[in-house]
């Protein structure tokens, strides 16, 4: 099979890519490892940025998320004493959308056959070949026979664990890694909100997170030890636990419910570089991951896409190899203020347990500064609700 453009994963950055490049005339094939409900039974991101937002209303696949998304014009961050407010509306004239990324992924998968977008599910042994050249192809089996697929570029959406980054030839590879000491602990309820906004909250017994889905669906976190394991954590601890470090007000207006969903993710920033190498593109999580606390994974792969089809269109229309020359290099000034926003807010909002009391002034100190100052508030808003791309 031939295509010009072979991207690997049908995660939110192979879907939108896929989309995005069709829409400009580009012709593309998507090779994903699982199948279609699995993709989907993965809950994961839940706050959208206008890049993402713009991205789907540009290729006229927002209408649910214009009828169910729930649009915020701030968000809260918590020490058990006070909230404190940070309004983004006013502060940056943006907004943010919460909206699961499991809602973004189906809406790409549904609009996928009528736009003749090729997505080939349960693509097993995925391996990428002559990336050096100007002819690469992926090898990859299906229902049980062996395939080819020769594109002009390939492009990797396949996600931290995927085979894309690792077909860059060492020498040519800078990696940074923080791995940190705890992972968040998730859990996904039907049940009202206990607040309209979210709610980051730093407490002496940890971290949690008011989220939600919808008026009725709520999203909460806390994070626990790497030890933990999710069987030692039956719902009622999850709730006492949220009720504990969210704090007074957020707990009396909590809603208990049985779980529909928990999970422990682990948390690390890491950055891999270059983004290009010969014909081989990577977006999204194949290139970085960031810890959740800024809400940024999803939306990093959005502008990392929006970057791709850019150079990408003008490469096919124009042969303008400058725009694939500055890929990495465009994507990767974004990527890095994300990475240091999310770093920063979670350096802010967890307990580290190597930490002793100076670092714990040190957090008193930024949140009391935050709390008191408009510039302070409006540097944290203006990263929440996605830097210019
Ligand atoms: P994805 O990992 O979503 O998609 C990659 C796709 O490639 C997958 O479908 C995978 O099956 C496929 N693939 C992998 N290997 C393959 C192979 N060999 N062949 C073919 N296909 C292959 N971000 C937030 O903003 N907020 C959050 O709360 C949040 N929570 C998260 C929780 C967890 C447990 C994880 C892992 C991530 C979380 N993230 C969160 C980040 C997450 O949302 C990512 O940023 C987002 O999924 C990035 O999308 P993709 O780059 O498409 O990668
Ligand atoms: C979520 O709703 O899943 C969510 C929201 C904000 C974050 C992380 C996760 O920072």
């Amino acid at each position: 099979m031939k295509t010009q453009v072979a991207i690997i994963g049908a995660g939110p950055a192979g879907l939108l890519l896929g989309h995005l490049l069709r829409a400009e005339g580009v012709d593309c094939v998507v090779l994903e490892r699982q199948t279609g409900d699995y993709v989907l039974s993965r809950i994961r991101a839940g706050v959208l940025e206008g890049v993402t937002v713009g991205l789907m209303r540009r290729l006229g696949l927002d209408a649910r998320l214009k009828a169910e998304g729930l649009v915020e014009e701030g968000f809260n961050l918590a020490d058990g004493e006070r909230l404190i407010r940070i309004d983004v509306a006013a502060l940056t004239g943006r907004t943010v959308t919460v909206y699961g990324q499991t809602e973004v992924t189906k809406d790409l998968m549904d609009a996928a056959q009528e736009r003749q977008l090729q997505v080939i599910y349960e693509a097993g042994d995925v391996a990428l070949h002559d990336i050096e050249s100007d002819a690469p192809f992926v090898t990859y089996s299906h229902q049980g026979n062996p395939q080819r697929l020769d594109a002009r570029f390939i492009i990797g959406c396949d996600g931290f664990h995927g085979p894309s980054r690792k077909a860059i030839p060492a020498s040519a590879v800078r990696e940074y890694e923080r791995v940190y000491p705890f992972g968040w602990l998730g859990i996904l309820a039907d049940v009202p909100p206990c607040n309209h906004e979210l709610i980051y909250a730093n407490h002496a017994r940890g971290f949690a997170l008011a989220s939600m889905r919808s008026h009725t669906r709520s999203r909460y976190y806390v994070d626990v030890p790497l030890s933990e394991r999710i069987e030692d954590w039956p719902d009622d601890r999850i709730w006492d636990e949220l009720a504990i470090r969210l704090g007074p007000e957020a707990a009396a207006g909590m809603t208990r419910g049985p779980s529909i969903e928990k999970s422990i993710a682990p948390l690390r920033s890491y950055v891999f570089e270059p983004m290009r190498h010969g014909s081989l593109l990577l977006c999204g999580d194949s290139a970085h991951i960031v810890p959740p606390t800024g809400a940024k994974g999803l939306n990093l792969a959005a502008s990392d896409v929006h970057y791709a089809v850019e150079a990408l269109a003008g490469w096919f229309r124009h042969h303008d190899a400058d725009a694939i020359a500055g890929y990495s290099a465009k994507a990767l000034a974004r990527v890095w203020k994300s990475e240091r926003f999310s770093w920063s807010l979670t350096r802010l909002m967890h307990r580290f347990p190597e930490d002793g009391p100076f670092e714990r002034a040190m957090q008193v100190a930024e949140l009391d500064y935050i709390a008191s100052s408009r510039a302070a508030q409006t540097s944290i808003a203006e990263n929440y609700v996605g830097l210019p791309l």
